[in-house]
């Protein structure tokens, strides 16, 4: 027996979700399952908090039919597993593939908040319609695209943002606020940017008068679903459940309080509205995400657990913290960043939660810089030298030039003449790898002491296994 309104009764009442909503206010683009584990069960628990039944959430598919085909027919209910709770979320209302009238849901009144999570390569600028291997011809910046028609948006997630926004304004259907829930410093204004260099002077106008877009930081680890996390929750529920989601019970969403118009009751859901996003989001990406990345490229484990469930590995993560990222955070008076890492390591350490390093690994050119770039960075400017972050950076190398296939949409420009080998010296491989200059930009490339620390690491990696090497750093 399938999961849908109809079966609902034969699950726990516990179980059931705490509201099913009648309206559609909210249009999520990538409904994945971290969306579904994440700002989807904010929503439901502000509806249910507040009794205001409008913001039912029409999710959006990027690329392919396969959450569609899963949650369609199940009336868009799936059930989220936290630890050993179990509980329908009730909050999705549809889900739109390729192809389907996107524009018109961002162009109706009731639709009030668009939210994403896209990955962040999807804010790629070397995919506009104007430059990279796909460029149209004839495409500028602040001018209609050549071909671009409302049945035939421009490719990628902001060009069929734009073309919404587009209907939108024409409907006169007013104001809308665009939340980014990307992994990205400043996700909301780099958003902007990119919709901004999309649209023709008057669109423009229309944007900047009626749509804001706020930065946010999200927080909740939610590994890709596995056939054996649908059984399992099939077994909670009573029902077959083909979009089930697993993850942890840690939840955080921090958003900046600037809405174009109404939204969901979310801070009645226990997020946080503030003024300033950046201290929370420069923290997370780096001790959170920054520690992911280290994991994913130096551990050699399969799972995010199995890697901190080694003493000597958890000691890098907590040097890494402490040396090379905790020094570059400000702005967080009051916060206990102590406690903070500390609840980082005990969350990866989580058994529960069969969360693959290959996950985080994929996309690396998309997510070093903000993680462990910018803290070099900062601590290169004031004179320190990060080594936890450079053998972190040549682990990444290290993965980037042997691993069987690189998961990455610079792949092609990354792996070189250097096939799956070592075939050149490491100091050969790091010179060629900083010269991608959209990840490592021209002052890493240029700077001395990154490049010596991170070739250093390199051939230390090269010749020594990974407690050998952690051992003669610490000592170092
Ligand atoms: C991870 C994130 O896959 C990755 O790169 O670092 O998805 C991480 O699990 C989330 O940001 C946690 O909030």
């Amino acid at each position: 027996m399938r999961l849908s309104r109809a079966t609902l009764s034969r699950v726990a009442p516990a179980a059931r979700p705490l509201a099913l909503p009648r309206l559609t206010g909210v249009v999520h683009l990538g409904i994945g399952a971290f969306h579904r584990a994440h700002q989807a069960v904010y929503t439901e628990r502000a509806m249910a908090a507040t009794g205001d039944d409008r913001w039912g959430i029409c999710g959006v598919s990027q690329r392919s039919t396969d959450v569609a085909d899963r949650l369609r027919p199940q009336d868009c209910l799936y059930g989220v597993r936290a630890g050993d709770e179990v509980r329908v979320v009730g909050s999705v209302r549809e889900v739109l593939v390729p192809g389907d009238d996107l524009a018109a849901r961002l162009a109706a009144p009731q639709t009030a908040v668009v939210t994403l999570t896209v990955t962040e390569k999807a804010y790629r600028r070397d995919t506009m319609p104007w430059s990279g291997p796909g460029a149209v011809p004839g495409a500028v910046p602040g001018r209609p695209v050549p071909g671009a028609a409302p049945g035939r948006p421009v490719p990628g997630v902001v060009g069929r943002l734009v073309a919404g926004l587009r209907a939108r304004a024409a409907a006169d259907a007013g104001p809308l606020t665009v939340v980014s829930c990307d992994n990205l410093p400043d996700n909301g204004a780099t958003l902007a940017r990119l919709v901004a260099e999309l649209c023709e002077p008057p669109l423009l106008r229309w944007v900047e008068e009626n749509v804001t877009f706020p930065a946010t930081m999200v927080d909740r680890i939610v590994p890709a679903t596995t056939p054996a996390d649908l059984d399992d929750v099939a077994a909670r529920l009573g029902v077959t459940d083909l979009g089930a989601v697993v993850t942890e019970p840690f939840t955080q969403w921090v958003i900046e309080d600037r809405f174009a118009g109404d939204r969901p009751a979310w801070e009645r859901a226990g997020a946080l509205l503030v003024d300033d996003v950046r201290p929370y989001e420069r923290m997370k990406l780096r001790l959170l995400n920054g520690s992911h990345s280290a994991i994913a490229y130096l551990s050699g484990a399969a799972y995010v657990s199995e890697a901190v469930a080694d003493p000597a590995f958890a000691a890098f993560l907590r040097r890494l913290m402490d040396d090379d990222l905790t020094p570059t955070l400000g702005g967080l008076d009051g916060f206990d960043l102590p406690a903070y890492k500390e609840s980082l390591l005990a969350r990866f350490a989580n058994p529960g939660l069969r969360h693959r390093v290959a996950q985080i690994a994929a996309d690396g050119s998309q997510k070093l810089p903000q993680r462990l770039l910018d803290p070099a960075r900062d601590r290169l400017a004031a004179g320190r030298e990060p080594r936890w972050i450079a053998l972190a950076v040549a682990g990444w190398m290290r993965h980037v030039t042997t691993c069987r296939e690189l998961d990455d949409p610079l792949a092609a420009r990354l792996r070189g003449d250097e096939t799956a080998s070592f075939s050149s010296t490491a100091a050969a491989t790091v010179r060629r790898l900083l010269a991608v200059e959209e990840i490592f930009g021209a002052d890493l490339r240029d700077d001395r002491v990154f490049r010596d620390l991170v070739t250093d690491c390199l051939e230390r990696l090269a010749a020594d296994d990974l407690p050998t090497v952690l051992h003669a750093l610490d000592a170092d």
